[in-house]
């Protein structure tokens, strides 16, 4: 259900459309709540129906005309209830760690090949944030820069600081995931002897298939 509270919390900045809060949604508030166009847009369907948020029929283009989303009051009461509530630890799932735990299963070559694509996306993900951690410091980021708009100086400097910290913190965890990923590469090593379980490096490890 944090979904919806995702997209409250997005449309606190400014109303939007459907359209805008699928783009605005992914360069912003999925950095730390993922979901897809396709939960997106049914979700605000029922949060209209519950009366979270109220669609306004805007013009769109010469002819046409868009749904507008604005949080309601009673929508905004249950966001601060929801902030205020107690957190929720979530149990662990990744599947990443699952798999390392059991990797004597696998061919070294292909736990070796997992690795390096894992690196991949979480030095991409590493890049990502940080740049997006910069454009909240320097209030270019656009959704941001609609929020800031609304508030006082004190108010806008809060919601900077929170939004900081929040990327502060998933920047702190994919470097850990990044150290772990070394790890990974020198327990291979250790394991298969350098490069070892590269494709045609010769024998891996003997593994109990
Ligand atoms: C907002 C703007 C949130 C930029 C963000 O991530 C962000 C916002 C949570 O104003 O809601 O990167």
């Amino acid at each position: 259900m944090s979904l919806r509270y995702a997209l409250i919390a997005l449309l606190t900045g400014r109303p939007m459309t459907g359209y805008d809060i699928s783009k605005s949604f992914s360069r912003s508030v999925a950095h730390v709540w993922h979901a897809p166009d396709s939960q997106i847009y049914p979700e605000l369907k029922r949060m209209e129906r519950d009366g979270l948020l109220a669609a306004v029929e805007v013009p769109w283009g010469t002819k046409g005309k868009k749904k507008e989303y604005h949080v309601t009051d009673a929508g905004l009461a249950d966001f601060r209830m929801w902030v205020e509530s107690p957190l929720q630890p979530q149990r662990q799932r990744d599947p990443a760690y699952l798999k390392a735990a059991y990797f004597e299963f696998a061919d070294p070559a292909s736990v070796r090949e997992q690795l390096r694509q894992h690196q991949t996306y979480w030095e991409e993900q590493l890049g990502m944030l940080e740049a997006t951690r910069a454009t909240l410091l320097d209030h270019t980021h656009v959704t941001l820069a609609a929020r800031l708009a609304k508030l006082s100086e004190r108010e806008g400097e809060r919601a900077v600081r929170f939004k900081v910290y929040a990327y502060d913190g998933l920047i702190a965890r994919v470097r850990t995931e990044l150290a772990w990923i070394a790890d990974g590469f020198a327990l291979l090593d250790e394991i298969t002897g350098p490069g070892g379980g590269e494709a045609g490096a010769g024998a891996a490890v003997a593994s109990p298939r």
